[in-house]
């Protein structure tokens, strides 16, 4: 339980100070490392430039665009002490993809890093809600107008008295349809993820140092290299090239203890481990985002005799709410409901399975879904129940195991890509008549977006083609979401009434 009133904000940097911890290292990233004193000066500064210079009032909405480092979580913490409710967004967004989200959630305010400012002042020519994009120094040199604004303020900062159930943050999802839908979380939920899953299943302590490659606009990154190390007093360490390779070299160079990302990444641990890397710094390697392959983690246990922990977590839940332990993991299992939360396999009508059985996954807990404004709330929740749209089975002593997707979502190397998205960029190139895209399973990247390409007359339908097609929505939509397989076919499978039938083509 928490008092009435908290703020998260000042819970993970202030609140940390207070304890005796302050010159614990807060965050390493652009080659520095913040202490916690550090960090909670820096935001106050920045709170008072929110509210002071730029007229922040409690509520207010603000948009976030950067990579992983240490100033997008000092904006994001500046933002939560001044009251308002944040939307971290990924680089990579277009200013089409910035300008719904900006839409749905009816954005006034953007805080950009100055490096990808030209989407984000795109989005906000043709935007009729966002008013004001302010540029910030992602590099930590404090060279752009939010820095220079801050440097003059005050490091005292009385942070807004945010009720617990106050929104903090909308975490942004695409569903099915790559139309986007934001999920609203409260102040106690930030918190209740770092006390429920972080605490009870990671045993966090002030001597953990974070790494990943989760972006933090993605609620798997904000929790697990934001929101758990800076609740315990520990260490995250933020890379703005979360490639492999710097992953890698991060982990050995400031030995890291705690990694989250999802099984590609670990593949390429593994390999790099044949090579000579050494992984023995990490006591924990979490694995989420897309099904752990049994013989990553076999290789895993095999090659560092440390623990892998497969979870499931979701936007709408906010992080991961099944998992292995540290002391209880095993392979092609994705372990038990996480303290606080309840799980059951229901049938399409609501109703329990015996255990043993394949049905829809259904949660209850203390996060959960709720959508901003959005119809497709009584799809995820149904009788208090959440329903995250996997199949799985539970066995006789709790144990649940993943079996598939039931809807149409792609999930690639972690990245949850709607296919119908994926459709009206390739639409919106000349050569395509008609389209479909689905997900083929992969062994490096679980599944890739492969599109199935009808061509309008008198266009080859040959590798360049292909490349070119690639290309064009790698420029429309953000880059991961582009196909890797691409199949041209003379017509598609459809039904009588003429609706594609994407299951035939992913049999
Ligand atoms: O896999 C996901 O979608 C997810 C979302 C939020 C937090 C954690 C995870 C694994």
């Amino acid at each position: 339980s928490y008092p009435d009133r908290v703020n998260v904000g000042v819970e993970l940097t202030d609140a940390i100070v207070e304890t005796g911890m302050g010159d614990n290292i807060a965050l390493i990233g652009n080659g520095r490392r913040r202490t916690y004193k550090e960090l909670a000066d820096w935001t106050n500064r920045l709170a008072h430039v929110l509210v002071d210079d730029l007229g922040v009032r409690p509520g207010n909405r603000i948009l976030i665009r950067s990579a992983n480092n240490p100033a997008m979580v000092a904006c994001w913490l500046a933002a939560t002490k001044a009251g308002a409710v944040v939307v971290n967004t990924m680089p990579m967004l277009r200013a089409a993809e910035l300008g719904k989200i900006v839409d749905k959630a009816e954005i006034a305010l953007a805080l950009c890093d100055t490096r990808l400012m030209d989407e984000m002042t795109a989005c906000a020519k043709t935007s009729k809600h966002l008013k004001s994009v302010v540029g910030f120094d992602g590099t930590s040199n404090h060279d752009a107008e939010l820095d220079r604004l801050a440097l003059e303020k005050s490091v005292k900062f009385e942070a807004v008295r945010t009720g617990r159930d106050d929104v903090a943050l909308l975490g942004f999802t695409s569903g099915t349809t790559g139309e986007p839908k934001a999920t609203m979380h409260f102040h106690r939920d930030l918190l209740i993820i770092a006390d429920g899953y972080a605490r009870e299943v990671l045993d966090v302590t002030p001597d953990d140092i974070f790494v990943g490659s989760p972006p933090l606009a993605f609620t798997f990154g904000l929790g697990g290299l934001a929101v758990f190390p800076l609740r315990f007093g520990a260490t995250a360490t933020l890379l703005e090239d979360a490639s492999p390779a710097n992953l890698i070299s991060i982990i050995e160079d400031y030995k890291a203890t705690i990694c989250f990302t999802a099984p590609t990444a670990y593949r390429t641990l593994l390999k790099a481990i044949d090579d000579g890397a050494n992984m023995l710094s990490l006591r924990a390697a979490v694995s989420a985002g897309e099904a752990l392959p049994a013989p990553v983690y076999d290789e895993w246990i095999a090659k560092t005799g440390k623990p892998m922990l497969d979870g499931i977590g979701a936007t709408e839940m906010l992080h991961i709410f099944i998992s292995n332990r540290l002391d209880d993991h095993r392979p092609a299992c994705t372990g038990k409901v996480v303290f606080g939360y309840e799980a059951r396999i229901v049938d399409d009508a609501g109703q329990e399975l015996p255990r043993g059985e394949i049905g829809k996954l259904a949660v209850r807990g203390p996060t959960g879904c709720r959508y901003l404004a959005d119809d497709r709330q009584s799809d995820y929740v149904q009788d208090g129940w959440n329903l995250t749209g996997d199949s799985f089975t539970m066995d006789a002593d709790g144990y649940l195991y993943f079996a598939a997707r039931s809807d149409d979502m792609i999930i690639s190397s972690g990245y949850n890509i709607a296919g119908p998205e994926v459709e009206a960029a390739l639409l919106s190139h000349a050569a395509v008549m008609e389209c479909a895209v689905i997900g083929s399973p992969n062994e490096d990247r679980g599944e890739i977006v492969e599109a199935h390409v009808v061509l309008a007359p008198g266009w080859a339908a040959d590798d360049p083609m292909k490349k070119a097609l690639q290309d064009h929505v790698k420029a429309a939509i953000a880059p991961y979401k582009y196909p890797r397989s691409i199949k041209f076919a003379a017509s598609l499978p459809k039904t009588q009434t003429g609706k594609i039938q994407r299951f035939r083509l992913r049999d």
